[in-house]
């Protein structure tokens, strides 16, 4: 394994993450997004108990009723990927690291009780329940691309809510920097915390202006359902424009810091595996090409996509990273 000194990109400093210029074309996109119009919708959202037909889902899964459903990016030409691809064909490398094994063995992780503890940085630390955060905020469905950094790519319906909901809600210090995310780690429930692949808990990690970006989403269900577990249940994070495993499953703490947090993937190949991260075609891994993707569920017959830079959002996020070599801050 090789390793190499850190050299990242530090981070913007706090005034920019509140600068007007940016403050007003954020606005402008979530006007053109319709997420404006979905802030203000404060009702109309809920958990019904009600048990799922087998149609698409688990038996007994529950569903998850948006007030709002979105299609952002590019992706609105694009067909969702099947619940059976999306819930069958998997990572989530504690309970295994064959694709299927978060379906075969993710069955065992408990949901509930569950709290998610937001602390660090800032002036209102809090433990939240899961009931909680259902309520948090209106729930939306977003269908987003999700680009594995192993070269295949899905669209999934998630259905959450921007992550700035919860961090607004602590308020974070005028130190805070970035947000490290915890995950589950539980060797009774989990049997792939037997394997050494990973130094665990799993760990991911943003940049404060990257977790309050309106695309970063805390994401309790997918095809109006709660999420499963093998998706990550009850919680976990979604930034499409990031390759999925910034994208941690079933959060527990979500900690506000002025250092960058080391990340699990980085720790153990610190050259693949860079804090960044994004979704980039002419940035090779060091293993293999990033230009193109297997979208799942394509035919054998069909070729390659493109992968597009950001993974096709690059018009909402690009201004993130202004200035920025995205070779060296990979
Ligand atoms: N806790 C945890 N989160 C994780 C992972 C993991 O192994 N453990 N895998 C990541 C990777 S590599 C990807 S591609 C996405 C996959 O999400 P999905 O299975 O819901 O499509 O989850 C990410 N989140
Ligand atoms: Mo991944």
């Amino acid at each position: 394994m090789h390793y190499h000194r850190e050299r990242g990109f530090e981070h913007r400093i706090s005034s920019e993450i509140t600068d007007p210029a940016q403050y007003a074309a954020r606005r402008q996109w979530l006007r053109e997004a319709g997420l404006l119009a979905t802030a203000a919708v404060a009702g109309g959202m809920g958990v019904a108990g009600v048990a799922h037909a087998q149609a698409t889902g688990t038996p007994g899964a529950r569903k998850l009723a948006a007030s709002k459903s979105r299609v952002l990016g590019a992706s609105s030409s694009e067909a969702q990927t099947s619940y059976r691809d999306a819930t069958r064909y998997n990572n989530f490398y504690e309970f295994g690291t064959g694709k299927d094994d978060p379906f075969r063995h993710a069955g065992r992780l408990r949901t509930s009780p569950w709290t998610v503890r937001i602390e660090g940085a800032v002036h209102k630390p809090v433990t939240l329940g899961i009931e909680d955060l259902l309520k948090l905020a209106p729930l939306e469905q977003r269908v987003y691309r999700l680009r594995c950094v192993e070269g295949w790519s899905m669209v999934i319906p998630w259905v959450g809510y921007s992550l700035s909901s919860l961090l607004r809600r602590v308020e974070p210090t005028g130190s805070a920097r970035f947000v490290e995310f915890v995950t589950l780690a539980d060797a009774k429930q989990m049997p792939g915390l037997r394997s050494s692949v990973l130094e665990w808990p799993y760990v991911e990690g943003l940049r404060l202006d990257e977790a309050m970006h309106p695309l970063t989403l805390l994401a309790l269900g997918m095809y109006g359902e709660v999420l499963p577990a093998q998706n990550g249940a009850p919680v976990r994070l979604v930034v499409p424009w990031k390759y999925g495993f910034k994208s941690a499953k079933s959060l527990v703490r979500i900690r506000l810091t002025e250092q960058m947090p080391r990340t699990a993937w980085n720790k153990v190949a610190p050259n693949e595996y860079g804090f960044y991260s994004n979704v980039n075609p002419s940035v090779p891994h060091p293993r293999w090409s990033q230009a193109t993707e297997r979208r799942i569920g394509d035919s054998l017959w069909t070729p390659r996509r493109k992968t597009q830079l950001f993974n096709g959002y690059a018009p909402q996020v690009a201004s993130l990273y202004t200035g920025m070599d995205l070779t060296k801050n990979f």
